[in-house]
């Protein structure tokens, strides 16, 4: 007799992740789950995303790392609702830990709710959460094959930000081959170069988030 654990545990997931979807659709919430190794930087951009788009849409996160509240000490300073989620050991969020952290947030005050991910370039992408969509970053630091050693991160992404374009010269990341091999796991995969320190490719992460909410729910004013 053959037991397959994991397709039973990411069919039971994905269950919990469809009402979670349900829920957030209620409350027209667009839901981005972020994902990355660990130090891509998704919370620095998340930060400058408060910064440049606190004032036209209102934002939420729930933030998962294995241990801390560092993430989400430095996001509350933005006035942003933050749940800090700390899995222990495990290396991912999954449907059931995103439930557990709805009732501590008031959804219907928020436009998008992030979801940061715990840093790993594995784990992550096999779990649905109920969002709209999984964005990801690579850093430069990374290196450009990753996406043929990762696929799976690449594949399950609507969007890339290839980050911290400013350490480019330091590095032997090509940026060309990078894409190119994004782009062979995923050709639908939209790409982006964008640097937290020097706000490189800020305003078109902006940009496309504006366009994501507004292709998903039209205009902020709520029914
Ligand atoms: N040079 C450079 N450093 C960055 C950039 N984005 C983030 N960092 C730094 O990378 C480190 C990890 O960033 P953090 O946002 O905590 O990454 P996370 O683990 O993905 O949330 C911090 O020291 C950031 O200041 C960038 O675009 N360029
Ligand atoms: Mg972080």
């Amino acid at each position: 007799m053959k037991i397959s654990v994991m397709t039973d545990i990411l069919e039971a997931n994905d269950r919990i992740a469809a009402a979670n979807g349900e829920v957030f659709d209620k409350h027209r919430n667009l839901v981005i789950n972020l994902m990355s190794s660990a130090g891509a930087g998704k919370t620095t951009l998340l930060e400058l995303t408060a910064q440049a788009l606190g004032g036209k849409l209102r934002l939420g996160v729930i933030a998962g790392d294995i241990e801390t509240t560092r993430d989400s000490e430095r996001l509350e300073k933005y006035q942003l609702p933050v749940v800090q989620l700390t899995t222990g050991t495990a290396c991912h969020l999954d449907a059931n830990m995103v439930s557990s952290a709805l009732p501590h947030l008031d959804l219907s005050q928020i436009d998008i709710l992030f979801i940061e991910n715990v840093g790993n370039l594995v784990c992550p992408a096999e779990f649905k959460v109920g969002e709209d969509c999984k964005v990801m970053m690579l850093s430069v630091t990374e290196g450009d094959e990753k996406p043929l050693k990762y696929p799976l991160m690449f594949r399950e992404s609507v969007l890339l930000l290839i980050n911290k374009t400013d350490l480019l010269q330091h590095t032997n990341f090509n940026m060309e081959e990078a894409e190119a091999n994004a782009r062979r796991v995923n050709p639908d995969l939209e790409i982006m170069n964008t640097s937290c320190t020097t706000s490189e490719g800020i305003p078109a992460w902006i940009s496309w988030l504006e366009q994501r909410y507004q292709g998903r729910f039209g205009d902020r004013a709520r029914a």
